[in-house]
């Protein structure tokens, strides 16, 4: 892929051993390999199809013992291991590289629920089950497992596990890894670490688990979790609302959380473009408000049994908001279906940029109380930069995040705005930087944002990490070039 900076590959190069391969073959069985050309296709190529890369199998093993196996056999034999998952993650961490020397191990037939413990709050799932399924588990017990996004029907725990994954529900709940109390990984020698604990207060030490959230496979391969569960909300009240601009939209967070007792359960902010992609692209979509409007909020409550209170706390909160002039308009929704749809517009703005073609996207973070400044800032030299770009800034403001995605202008190539992403990532990485945030908020650094990370991130910092990665995988086998940049 010509658009993102392509950096040096110090991996092992070299094809893996015949016999290497046939080891590995005999560890998984005939069911948990993949080595047909058609078949391996969809595991080489990441969502956004910036990558194309080769890989000598794919492995598909069926335990914990048989992925320690595999990865036994890699240690031994100095073969480089790409986990995954759902294979829905934005920036290409999930990918072999082009050179064709490593394995693609995935975890989609590790998919049970070990256990699930009421009265403890917890679940045990093994780490290929999709989200969406540890959602049902969860709500089959009466419980609520909180983390929610887009991809939940495709992405998979690992997988969520392995970027620390963001969503609509971190405002309430936290990020992925504040939800987990324990895990299981096959470290990069093959040993299993059993750390599958479920309690809340363990201070036996350095906190192990963490290291593994957010590693993005580079460290050893998740293969089970703990998970906590909550109580499922008994209410739940979702609005649609026209805001004045940005800056509105962060003023209406205050006033919600007031207003509500503090049961905000998501703010999510979508400018008129994305509403007029989704509407664009994706059948069955319409407008819920009867006029167009430049920006909107999609703001939700959520609580146990308020004896319909809560949804008197919305209405207040917006006429307030209206009298005030931040809410210009609004719907609540009355049912659970109405609830979907309007969820269903928020939730397909990165299939309708998708389609749309051409994009460059920023998962950005700054203090919520400097949204509107980034956003007004970053838009303005992104269209000095590339006049009628199309500047997509949506996403979760309550946690200070901004997805600040920017289209090809219309009609403009595909390739050459791709061009101009480096131009793009100091340009606006720059901003970031001022505005006291961060270059990646929930999607991770993969490859795609690895010399982003290796500009930004402090020295000392980048040595600690440097120096983990060094003691927990000294052979450089998990993921090697993914995170931190050779
Ligand atoms: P993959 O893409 O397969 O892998 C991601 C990383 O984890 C890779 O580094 C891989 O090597 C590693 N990995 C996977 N499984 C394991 C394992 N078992 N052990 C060790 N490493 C492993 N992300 C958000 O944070 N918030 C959102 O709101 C959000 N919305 C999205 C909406 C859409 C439509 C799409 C397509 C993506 C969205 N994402 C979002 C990005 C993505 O879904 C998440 O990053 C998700 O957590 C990735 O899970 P996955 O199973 O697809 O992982
Ligand atoms: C979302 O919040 C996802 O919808 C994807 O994190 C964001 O497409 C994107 O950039
Ligand atoms: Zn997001």
């Amino acid at each position: 892929m010509a658009a993102v900076p392509v950096q040096a590959i110090a991996t092992v190069l070299k094809s893996p051993p015949a016999e290497a391969l046939a080891r590995i073959r005999d560890a998984v069985g005939a069911k948990g390999v993949i080595a047909d050309a058609t078949e391996m296709a969809p595991y080489l190529v990441d969502e956004r199809h910036l990558y194309q890369g080769r890989a000598a199998l794919v492995v598909r093993p069926a335990s914990t013992a048989e992925v320690a196996a595999v990865v036994a056999i890699c240690a031994e034999t100095d073969i480089a291991i790409v986990p995954q998952g759902g294979n829905t993650g934005m920036v290409g961490a999930a990918t072999p590289f082009e050179h064709g020397g490593e394995i693609v191990l995935s975890l989609g037939r590790m998919n049970r629920v070990r256990a699930l413990d009421p009265l403890n709050r917890t679940i045990t799932v093994e780490a290929g089950c999709i989200l969406a399924n540890i959602q049902k588990a969860a709500e089959g017990a009466d419980c609520l497992f909180p983390l929610s996004l887009g991809a939940e029907g495709t992405c998979q725990i690992g997988g969520n596990l392995s970027t620390n994954a963001g969503g609509v529900g971190v405002l309430r709940y936290g990020m992925t890894r504040d939800l987990v109390l324990g895990l299981e990984v096959v470290l990069p020698d093959g040993r299993v670490w059993d750390g599958l604990r479920g309690l809340r207060k363990d201070n036996t030490g350095y906190d192990l688990k963490q290291l593994f959230v957010g590693a993005e496979g580079t460290l050893g391969i998740i293969t089970a979790a703990v998970l906590k569960l909550f109580a499922r909300p008994r209410e739940v009240e979702t609005a649609f609302c026209a805001v004045r601009d940005p800056a509105a939209a962060i003023e209406l967070l205050g006033r919600a959380a007031t207003g509500s007792g503090d049961n905000v359960t998501a703010i999510e902010l979508i400018p008129r473009i994305c509403l007029d992609l989704v509407l664009h692209h994706v059948p069955g979509t319409a407008d819920p408000l009867a006029a167009p409007h430049d920006w909107y909020l999609l703001v939700e409550f959520s609580a146990g049994d308020t004896g319909g209170a809560l949804r008197g706390s919305l209405e207040r909160v917006l006429t307030e908001a209206m009298e005030a002039g931040l809410v210009r308009d609004a719907t609540i929704a009355a049912s659970a279906q109405q609830r979907q749809v309007l969820w269903r517009l928020r939730e397909s703005i990165a299939e309708a940029q998708k389609l749309e073609g051409g994009n460059i996207k920023y998962d950005v973070s700054v203090p919520v109380s400097r949204i509107a400044e980034f956003i007004a800032a970053g838009t303005q030299a992104a269209r000095g930069a590339v006049p009628g770009v199309r500047v997509l800034a949506f996403g979760h403001v309550g946690d200070g995040n901004v997805h600040f995605n920017l289209s090809r202008p219309e009609g403009a190539d595909a390739a050459a705005f791709l061009g101009r992403y480096e131009a793009f990532n100091r340009l606006i990485h720059d901003i970031v930087v001022r505005y006291g945030g961060s270059i990646s908020a929930e999607h991770g650094i993969g490859r795609v944002k690895r010399g982003e990370l290796a500009r930004y991130k402090p020295p000392l910092e980048l040595e600690l990490m440097r120096a983990l990665k060094k003691t927990i995988d000294p052979k450089n086998i998990m993921n090697p070039g993914k995170v931190l940049a050779p």
